[in-house]
């Protein structure tokens, strides 16, 4: 099993990744995929820890593709894992929720994995000291980026967009990196959950959750109610239920909100419970994104045992048919998610 051998042995990120290599569970690209996506995440943990020291917080004035002020370290954030994804060889197309477009690497010269990421989810917190964090995902290349094509524009943009939209559960690998009191990795290659927490006095991640495990079922329920007027009915009935203990009665649910998917994921994962973003009168399909958001945390969750859906299917059977589609989302315990779905049918 995984963990150290020896009350010295510091099992890090590198030390796992390493032997799930020797388990053939991942390949030496893949672990060089996501070695680069943990410096990332270190160099960028540094970064939102220091915002309110260094003013890095605040607007930047350029405005995203999803139409949203830009703060400093959306863009900041997105450089770093693109620089990352580039210098590790093994990156052949990158979609970044802060890139209109996908972008093909041209330094890659090995594996031609297709990464996903949103470089810095809930960033409008970081003002507020409330913790942040970055989502990622990869894809084996569904179809060759071939270079031949780089020098046509129009086909090569065409092959980055089939090589993007893979269903979810063409994922090879799906995380995490919660930047909060303390900066926890976590990871899955479809073999379980792994979380590791970063240790600033050897800057490594260190191996503190292995094999992660959802409860099947926990009494805590994260939505933004303000939304309750413009849900759809049965997803009001539902809501109601939880105020007198839900599908067994009892004690009522509690909620929890920060507002920043990471976090609020983190916590459910860990205690249980249910995260949901559901679709509403104004917008059907919710506020999260398919590609980088609602699918790689859908894996992770149903690899720790729990589920991920739109409240109609599963996340991962759907095939996106754009970069930035939005699609509801509930995740969490496996009871829960049942639970919300019959008031869904
Ligand atoms: P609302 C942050 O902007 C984010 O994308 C997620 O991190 C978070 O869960 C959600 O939006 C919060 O959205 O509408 O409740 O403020």
């Amino acid at each position: 099993s995984a963990g150290p051998s020896s009350e010295y042995e510091l099992y890090t990120l590198t030390t796992w990744l390493l032997k799930e290599e020797q388990k053939g569970t991942v390949t030496n690209e893949l672990a060089v995929v996501i070695s680069s996506i943990a410096l990332a995440c270190k160099q960028i943990g540094s970064l939102v820890t220091r915002a309110g020291v260094s003013n890095l917080t605040g607007l930047a004035g350029a405005a995203n593709v999803q139409g949203e002020d830009q703060k400093k370290l959306d863009v900041v954030s997105n450089e770093v894992f693109c620089n990352c994804l580039r210098s590790s060889g093994r990156t052949g197309v990158i979609a970044s929720e802060e890139e209109d477009l996908p972008v093909a690497v041209e330094e890659t010269y090995s594996g031609n994995y297709v990464v996903v990421f949103d470089p810095l989810d809930g960033s409008s917190n970081i003002d507020a000291g409330i913790s942040v964090g970055s989502i990622f995902g990869a894809y084996e290349p569904s179809e060759e980026c071939r270079v031949e094509d780089m020098d046509d524009p129009e086909k090569m943009m065409q092959n980055c967009v089939l090589n993007v939209c893979q269903p979810g559960s063409s994922l090879v690998m799906a995380g995490y990196c919660l930047y909060s009191s303390s900066t926890v990795f976590v990871l899955t290659v479809k073999e379980g959950v792994f979380g590791f927490t970063y240790d600033s006095l050897v800057g490594e991640f260190v191996l503190t959750h292995p094999n992660m495990k959802v409860p099947e079922s926990g009494k805590i329920y994260s939505f933004n109610e303000g939304n309750y007027a413009t849900w759809e009915k049965g997803l009001q009935e539902y809501m109601d239920s939880l105020k007198t203990g839900g599908a067994d009665g009892g004690k009522p649910y509690s909620a929890r909100y920060i507002g920043s998917l990471v976090g609020d994921f983190h916590r459910t994962l860990l205690y249980g419970g249910i995260y949901g973003y559901p679709g509403d009168k104004r917008n059907v399909n919710g506020k999260l994104r398919l590609l980088y958001e609602c699918a790689p945390m859908s894996l992770i969750m149903e690899q720790a045992g729990g589920k991920g859906t739109t409240g109609r299917e599963r996340v991962l059977d759907i095939c996106p048919e754009a970069v930035h589609q939005r699609v509801p989302l509930f995740v969490g315990s496996p009871k829960e998610v049942d639970y919300v779905e019959s008031f869904l049918k």
